[in-house]
C-alpha cells in the first residue's frame, strides 16, 4: 500500500513513513490534511477569548531560545504581586475572557504560595474562570527547588483552582537537541510523565513543540509520535500546538530558518500522524496570523484565540504583544472561508459566527 493510501485507509504511519511526508509535494499533503481536519470538524476553526499572563520574567534555568527571561539581552527584571495578577484578571474577564492561560519562568525567589496563592486568589474573586496554567517545566522546576514530587504538585495545583494545563516546555523532545537548548530543564521523559499523571487525575492538557530551529525533520516526527503514544495510554491531550521558532533577542544561534511551506507541511503532517489527538492549534502568534489562517486548509482546526497580551513569544520577535480584537479575528477567519466558533477552553462550543 503506498503511502497516500495507507493515510486514506486510516493506517497509523511510522517515524519512517513521518519523514517521507515531507517528501510529498505541498498540497498533496495539505488536501489529505485538510480531509481528515472536515472529516472531524467540518469548516468550523475554533479560537477562545483568552488572557495571557506571564506573572514573572525571572527564571533559574537558561534556555537558549528564550528571549523572555531576564538575562544579559533583557535586563529587565519583572515579578507580579498577587493583586497586580487578579487586577488584570480582573480586567481580562471584564473584557469577556473565558480563560486565563498563565506561564511563568522559574522564578527562585518567592516560593511555591507564590504560584498557588496566585490562583486561588483568581478563583475567590472569579470561581468559573477557565485557569490553564504551569507548564510540565514549572511543575518540574517546583519540584526541583523545594523538594516536592509531581504528584505533590500536581494535587496542590488541582486544590488551588488550576483547570488545566498548557503544552509549553516540550520544545523538542529528542534528548540530544534537548540538552543543546535546554539543558537543566525538565526531561523529555519526565514531560511526558507530567502529562501522564496529570491526565490520569482526569485533566485535560495540550501538547506543543519548538520548531524550525536546529531540529531535524525526524526530530519533529520523533516528537509527534511520542504525544502519540501517550496519548493513547491517557487520551488527555486536548490540542497539538506546533510553535515557530522566533529568532530575536536570545542566544540560539540559527542559520536555516523554515519556509512557509515547511511550516504548513508541518501542520499538515501533525494532522496526518496525530490520529488521536483532537484539534492542531496554529497558534498565531509564532505563525503570523497570515499563515495561521492558510494553515486551516492544512489541517488545523483551532487558531488559539484573542489573547489580548503576550509576552513570551513577543520578546523574540513576534507580533503578538496586543493580541486581536474578536471581530477583527473573526471577520477573518470568516473571510479565509471558515466559520468561527468560540469555544470554552475544553471546546465545548459557546457560539458559532455564521
Ligand atoms: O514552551 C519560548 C515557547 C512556550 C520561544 O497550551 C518560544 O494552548 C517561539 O506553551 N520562539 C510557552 N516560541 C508558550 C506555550 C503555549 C503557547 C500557546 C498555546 C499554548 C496552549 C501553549 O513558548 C515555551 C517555548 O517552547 N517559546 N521562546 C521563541 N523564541
Amino acid at each position: 500500500m503506498s503511502l497516500i493510501e495507507k493515510i486514506k485507509n486510516k493506517k497509523r504511519l511510522t517515524q519512517e513513513e513521518g519523514e517521507a511526508l515531507y517528501e510529498l509535494d505541498l498540497f498533496t499533503l495539505g488536501e489529505l490534511a485538510d480531509t481528515i481536519r472536515r472529516e472531524k470538524f467540518g469548516n468550523k476553526s475554533y479560537f477562545n477569548i483568552n488572557r495571557h499572563i506571564n506573572p514573572t520574567n525571572v527564571c533559574a534555568d537558561i534556555c537558549k531560545f528564550c528571549a523572555y527571561s531576564a538575562s544579559r539581552k533583557n535586563p529587565n527584571q519583572y515579578t507580579m504581586s498577587h493583586d497586580e495578577i487578579l487586577d488584570i484578571a480582573k480586567n481580562a474577564i471584564d473584557n469577556g475572557a473565558k480563560e486565563l492561560h498563565i506561564v511563568s519562568a522559574h522564578n527562585p525567589n518567592d516560593g511555591v504560595e507564590w504560584y498557588m496563592g496566585a490562583f486561588r486568589k483568581i478563583k475567590e474573586h472569579f470561581p468559573t474562570i477557565h485557569i490553564k496554567s504551569m507548564t510540565a517545566a514549572e511543575v518540574d522546576f517546583l519540584h526541583r527547588q523545594y523538594g516536592l514530587n509531581y504528584d505533590e504538585v500536581l494535587d496542590m495545583m488541582i486544590d488551588s483552582g488550576v483547570d488545566s494545563m498548557p503544552g509549553g516546555g516540550a520544545e523538542i523532545f529528542d534528548e540530544k537537541v534537548r540538552e543543546y537548548l535546554c539543558k537543566g530543564k525538565v526531561t523529555s521523559y519526565q514531560w511526558l510523565e507530567i502529562h501522564k499523571k496529570w491526565h490520569q487525575r482526569g485533566k485535560q492538557s495540550n501538547a506543543t513543540m519548538l520548531f524550525g530551529h536546529v531540529e531535524s525533520r525526524a526530530n519533529r516526527i520523533d516528537h509527534i509520535l511520542r504525544l502519540r503514544d501517550l496519548q493513547d495510554i491517557t487520551g488527555g491531550f486536548n490540542a497539538f500546538i506546533p510553535l515557530v521558532y522566533q529568532r530575536e533577542n536570545n542566544f540560539l544561534k540559527v542559520t536555516d530558518f523554515p519556509t512557509g511551506q515547511e511550516i504548513l507541511k508541518t501542520y499538515a503532517i501533525s494532522r496526518i500522524l496525530l490520529d488521536n489527538i483532537p484539534h492542531i492549534k496554529a497558534y498565531w502568534a509564532t505563525s503570523t496570523i497570515n499563515l495561521a489562517l492558510i494553515a486551516q486548509e492544512f489541517g488545523a482546526d483551532d487558531l488559539d484565540g484573542t489573547i489580548q497580551k503576550e509576552s513570551i513569544q513577543s520578546a523574540a520577535g513576534a507580533n503578538s504583544s496586543n493580541g486581536m480584537k474578536l471581530d477583527e479575528f473573526v471577520s477573518m477567519i470568516k473571510n479565509a472561508g471558515f466559520t468561527p466558533v468560540q469555544r470554552d477552553s475544553l471546546y465545548n462550543e459557546l457560539e458559532v459566527y455564521s
